[in-house]
């Protein structure tokens, strides 16, 4: 019976350790339209963009009126961000230069939205963390 609740014991801790790891979601290609978009986490999404990779959509849903920021940072490269409507309208951009950091935000209506990342440059090879904030 010891050993039973052991091996219990163990299991746990094993799919705590799985679950900590899941803080970060990562993007899954091929991720390059509106239509491939990954969903986004409120919290840190991680990315590339670079080489024939030029695009990352992601997207997230809300229920209720709700203000929104998203913060690309951590950029080993220049990369810059778009929020876009569910017709894929600009609601805001963010174009620095370099491995500046990126911010859009809105006040949004309940619906799907899309934050997209792009290279910078042409040559651009960016590593991103992609953070998600609801401030309501
Ligand atoms: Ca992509
Ligand atoms: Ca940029």
């Amino acid at each position: 019976m010891k050993k039973f609740l052991l091996s219990i014991l163990g299991a746990s801790l094993i799919m705590g350790a799985t679950m900590g790891t899941a803080f970060a979601a990562s993007e899954r290609e091929p991720n390059d339209t509106a239509d491939r978009a990954d969903r986004l986490d409120f919290g840190a999404n991680s990315g590339h963009v670079g080489g024939q990779d030029n695009d990352d959509y992601w997207f997230f849903e809300l229920t209720s009126r709700t203000r929104v920021e998203f913060h690309l940072k951590d950029l080993s490269d220049d990369a810059d961000l778009y929020l876009l409507d569910i017709n894929e309208t600009g609601i805001d951009k963010s174009i620095n230069t370099g491995k500046r950091k990126e911010k859009v935000s809105g006040t949004l209506a309940p619906g799907k939205y899309y934050v997209h990342v792009t290279k910078g440059t042409s040559s651009a090879n960016a590593n991103y963390t992609l953070e998600g904030v609801k401030l309501n």
